[in-house]
């Protein structure tokens, strides 16, 4: 299940989820936080949905699957942080965050500063969660100049976590269990970069919902956003499985 806002151009939020979970051979759900106006180059206006509307959304696609994984992408509102975070208890969910502050064209996802709430109330109940480097700064308070940032980083992190290396050198800093493993990337010369972070958390919860474990979902997820980003079509492509 994705819990995520619509980008109606669909490179990033649920539908690009949607694409990614089938991409993998995962049956997908999709729970919208926020509609929004937008393109991948401009971003226009959010319409966020109200809390109760999410819970209730949440509850009826419950009612009739049983679901074990989760991501989140654009939850917009401290008000919506802590009701998934509800949720995710109630249901006993492993949660993947992709903690969304800001999207790639500039548009605000949040309506305010938001790290404060996920490190309180979201991150604490989630398997994994999958910053930039801007993001991981924010979690947690360590300003990210190099690689052994991302590692002090990570250890201030909250729970698990891939903080992603587009923005350092293709560097991608891994912490399982305080166990750090780095996945070098190759940099590829591209403005076609719109939702690539969704596809990534979409991809590792889809992996983990076919039975890998979190390093393996995590390394293959990484492969199907590069080959997605160097044939321009993330999303579109189907996985290795
Ligand atoms: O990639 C972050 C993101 C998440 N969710 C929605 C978005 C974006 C980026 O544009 O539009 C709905």
């Amino acid at each position: 299940m994705s819990i995520a806002g619509v980008d109606p151009s669909a490179g990033a939020g649920v539908f690009a989820d949607l694409k990614t979970f089938q991409a993998v051979g995962v049956y997908g759900t999709g729970i919208v936080t926020a509609l929004t106006a937008q393109n991948p180059y401009k971003f226009f206006s959010t319409h966020p949905i109200s809390p109760n509307y999410i819970e209730e959304q949440i509850d009826s696609v419950m009612d009739s699957y049983d679901i074990k994984f989760i991501k989140t992408g654009m939850l917009y509102s401290p008000e919506i942080i802590k009701l998934v975070s509800k949720k995710i208890k109630q249901y006993d969910l492993k949660a993947v965050v992709d903690p969304v502050m800001v999207a790639t064209s500039g548009g605000d996802l949040t309506k305010e500063d938001i790290a404060k709430v996920m490190n309180k109330y979201l991150l604490p109940n989630s398997i994994l969660t999958t910053p930039n480097i801007s993001e991981a700064e924010k979690l947690s308070g360590i300003k990210i100049s190099n690689k052994e940032d991302a590692i002090e980083a990570s250890k201030k992190i909250k729970c698990d976590s891939l903080i992603t290396g587009g923005h350092l050198d293709g560097i991608n800093t891994i912490n399982i269990d305080g166990e750090i493993s780095i996945q070098k990337q190759e940099l590829i010369e591209t403005d076609n970069l719109h939702g690539t972070g969704c596809n990534l958390s979409a991809a590792i919860t889809a992996y983990l919902a076919k039975n890998n474990d979190l390093y393996n979902s995590i390394t293959k997820a990484l492969d199907y956003v590069y080959e997605g980003i160097k044939n321009g079509n993330h999303g579109t492509l189907i996985a290795k499985l």
